[in-house]
C-alpha cells in the first residue's frame, strides 16, 4: 500500500486527464497539476516525451516514474490505495470482476465510438477524416449504452448501492457523450446517472479549478 506519495498529473482538464484528477479528489489524495497546452505542442515536446513516448495526455508521476493510458493510472491508484475503497476488494470475485469489466467495457466499447467521432471531426488531420463516418459511430455507441442503460435499471450505482472507479470511468465517458449529443432523455437511467454524477462534490471541484 502507498502511504503519502505525492503525485503529478499532467494534461488540461479538458482532456483524459480529468478523469485521474477526478479521481485523486474522489480520495482526498494530493497531487500537483501541469496543464499541458496542445496549442504549443508542449505533448510533442523532449520534456514531455521523456515521461510518455506516446506523447499524449494523462500521465500520472509518482517517485519519478510515469504511468500513461487512463485506465491503467486509475486501477492503479485504486488498487495501491485500496482503502479508500474505490475498488471491491480483490478477493471478492464478482465484485471486482463486474469492477474490471465495467473499466474494460468504458474504454473499449463506450469511448471508442465517441473517439471515432472525435477523431473524424477535429483531432484527426483533415485529409484522414471521413465525415460520414459519424453515423457508425452514434450506431456503436447506441449499443453499449443500451447495456448500462439496463445495467443501472433501479439501481444507484454499476454495483449497487456504492460509487467505485468503474462509475467514474463510465461516467466520464458519458459526460462526453452529453457533450456530443449522444446521451440524453432517451436513455433515461443513464441520464440520471450521469446527472447525479457530475454533481459530485469531488467531480465539481475540478471541474471549477483554473
Ligand atoms: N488511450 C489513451 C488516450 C490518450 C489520448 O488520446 N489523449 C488525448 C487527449 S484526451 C491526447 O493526448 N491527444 C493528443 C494527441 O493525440 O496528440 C488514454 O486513455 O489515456
Amino acid at each position: 500500500m502507498v502511504e503519502e506519495k505525492k503525485y503529478e498529473v499532467w494534461g488540461s482538464k479538458r482532456s483524459r486527464a480529468f478523469r485521474v484528477l477526478w479521481l485523486l479528489e474522489e480520495m482526498g489524495l494530493s497531487y500537483t497539476h501541469h496543464h499541458v497546452d496542445f496549442s504549443k505542442k508542449e505533448h510533442k515536446s523532449g520534456p514531455f516525451l521523456k515521461k510518455t513516448p506516446y506523447g499524449k495526455v494523462p500521465v500520472l508521476g509518482v517517485d519519478g516514474h510515469y504511468i500513461f493510458e487512463s485506465g491503467a493510472i486509475i486501477e492503479f491508484l485504486a488498487i495501491q490505495h485500496r482503502e479508500k475503497e474505490m475498488a471491491p476488494p480483490i478477493e471478492n470475485f464478482e465484485d471486482y470482476g463486474r469492477y474490471l469489466q465495467w473499466n474494460f467495457f468504458a474504454l473499449t466499447e463506450l469511448e471508442q465510438p465517441l473517439w471515432l467521432k472525435a477523431k473524424h471531426s477535429f483531432a484527426l488531420p483533415e485529409e484522414y477524416r471521413v465525415k460520414e463516418i459519424e453515423k457508425a459511430a452514434f450506431y456503436e455507441f447506441s449499443k453499449a449504452i443500451g447495456v448500462i442503460e439496463r445495467e443501472l435499471n433501479g439501481k444507484e450505482y454499476l454495483l449497487g448501492e456504492k460509487f467505485y472507479a468503474c462509475d467514474l470511468l463510465v461516467g466520464s465517458v458519458l459526460n462526453w457523450a452529453r457533450g456530443f449529443d449522444f446521451l440524453d432523455e432517451t436513455y433515461p437511467n443513464s441520464f440520471d446517472y450521469i446527472t447525479r454524477l457530475i454533481k459530485r462534490d469531488a467531480f465539481l471541484k475540478v471541474k471549477d479549478s483554473k
